[in-house]
């Protein structure tokens, strides 16, 4: 024990002497050949951590990385920041220093929680309805990737249940005490390692996630948060990953870490059990007022009900709840503002999730649509499914997934889809009453969820099993939105 703490102070004490200061900074003979340039960059990828791979070549003046780490450098030293080596830069470059680079370090949380194993699960909630799922998947893969790729852990993806790290979409308020902010300033959070929430991070889906740099990427704010949910805090080392700065130039294609998250994840969780020595360098919701439908109101009905990628949505004039988790409060929406070209106050909504689309029907007319995009080719007459003539609307429609059948409503009859053979099945439109007994026209909306039917008419909500053919339940139409 008192060995230990002995050894323990010894290990301080050399670690306190190890910056060598005020040691001739530069090899002399290079600055001989280019004084300047040379100099300069040699000085600049000691303490500046410029790319030891960057070349000199054509490039626009602004974004020449050296031009920018002199303008750094200037900075740091507090000279002039005019990004050329004038006569100042160069005589401080000149004289002698300390060893220890200028730029700033990685940072853990406070008291360094870690995770205390190797191998970590995680599980991707729900999903933002701005990126088809297999993009989220394997942006979050390849993020979890970057850092299994420098230490001893690795991951493992669950479906269901609680993982250590639990990846979801939320916006505004989602039951942590850090409300996102609508579009811009704050892209996600995340928590350190621990028990519960801890380890998990959030995607604000106010925001615009993209695949590539023309919104908010979604891989690259996902490393940074998964960094975070390692127990990495932020850096001031601007070349690094966990740089608290949104680094829209970073070229993707060539995405590295820095040595900085290196080192600091390393000093978590040391090196990959292969490679001791070098560390490897691969390298705003609708503001609520008259007109807005309001969630909780007793009197609520709904205008269609349907779902879209495991997320029930509820429509409702121009507006819908979006509802993506059994305990979670629902989101609210303009309808616009995923579907431009959407109309409001529709009738109908299903899904066939084998085909990853959701129909939305309205008058005589329907659309498909897969996440956020209006399939081309539609609207469409609602004749092209063989309705006939006389029929101007639908009520309401519900997909059976098993049986691979839609069901239409209309009025007090209703019509059978087959999804296989694109057509309607012989022998309707059939009376509602006689294969739904207990269920009155005419029906808002239906839902099918967990083997029920939901029929919606009004502010009542009638659950119908199916195989029993029997009414279960009599609720509020609103019991969905938590009220
Ligand atoms: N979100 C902050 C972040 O993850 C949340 C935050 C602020 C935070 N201070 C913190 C988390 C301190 C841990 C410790 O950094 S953010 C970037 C950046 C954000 C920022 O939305 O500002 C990225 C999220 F800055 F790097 F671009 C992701 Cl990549
Ligand atoms: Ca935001
Ligand atoms: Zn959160
Ligand atoms: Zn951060």
């Amino acid at each position: 024990m008192e060995r230990t703490v002995r050894m323990r102070h010894l290990a301080i004490l050399v670690l306190l002497h190890l910056p060598v200061c005020w040691t001739y900074p530069l090899d002399r003979t290079a600055v001989e050949e280019d004084p300047n340039m040379d100099l300069a960059q040699q000085y600049l990828e000691s303490y500046y951590n410029l790319g030891k791979d960057v070349k000199r070549g054509f490039r626009r003046k602004d974004s020449d990385p050296i031009v920018k780490k002199i303008q750094e450098m200037q900075k740091f030293l507090g000279l002039e920041v005019t990004g050329k080596l004038d006569s100042n830069t160069l005589e401080v470059m000149a004289k002698p220093r300390c060893g220890v680079p200028d730029v700033g370090q990685f940072t853990t949380f406070p008291g360094a929680p870690k995770w205390w194993k190797t191998h970590l699960t995680y599980r991707i909630v729900n999903y933002t309805l701005d990126l088809p799922r297999k993009v989220v998947d394997s942006a979050i893969e390849k993020a979890l990737r970057v850092w299994e790729a420098v230490t001893p852990l690795t991951f493992s993806r669950v479906d269901e249940g609680e993982a250590d790290i639990m990846i979801l979409f939320a916006v505004r308020g989602h039951g942590d005490f850090y409300s996102f902010d609508g579009p811009g300033k704050t892209l996600a959070h995340a928590y350190p390692p621990g028990q519960g929430f801890y380890g998990d991070a959030h995607f604000d889906d106010d925001e615009r996630w993209t695949e590539d740099e023309s919104g908010t990427n979604m891989f690259l704010v996902a490393a940074h948060e998964l960094g975070h949910s390692l127990g990495l805090s932020h850096s001031d080392n601007t070349e690094a990953l966990m740089y608290p700065v949104y680094n829209s130039r970073t070229d993707l294609a060539r995405f590295r870490l820095s040595r900085d998250d290196v080192a600091g994840i390393q000093s978590l969780y040391g090196p990959p059990p292969s490679s001791p020595e070098e560390p490897v360098v691969p390298t705003e919701p609708p503001a609520a007022g008259p007109g807005t439908p309001a969630r909780c109101d007793p009197e609520l009905s709904f205008d269609a009900v349907g779902t879209l990628r495991g997320e029930t949505l509820f429509f409702k004039d121009r507006y819908f709840w979006r509802k993506f988790h059994w305990d979670l409060e629902p989101e609210f929406h303009l309808i616009s503002a995923f579907w431009p070209s959407l109309p409001s106050a529709l009738d109908a909504a299903y899904e066939v999730s084998s085909e990853d689309t959701t129909f939305i029907f309205k008058g005589n007319q329907f659309w498909a649509i897969r996440g956020l995009e209006v399939q081309a080719g539609y609207p469409r007459s609602i004749h092209t499914l063989g309705f006939p003539p006389t029929i101007r609307k639908i009520d309401a429609a519900v997909s059976d997934k098993e049986k691979k059948k839609t069901y239409f409503f209309v009025e007090e009859k209703y019509w059978r889809f087959d999804e296989i053979s694109q057509s309607l099945d012989r022998g309707f439109p059939r009376l509602i009453v006689d294969d739904f007994p207990g269920v009155e026209p005419k029906v808002d909306a239906v839902l099918q969820a967990f083997g029920f039917f939901y029929f919606f008419s009004g502010s009542t909500q009638i659950e119908f099993d199916p195989n029993a053919r029997m009414v279960t339940r009599r609720l509020k139409s609103n019991s969905w939105l938590l009220c």
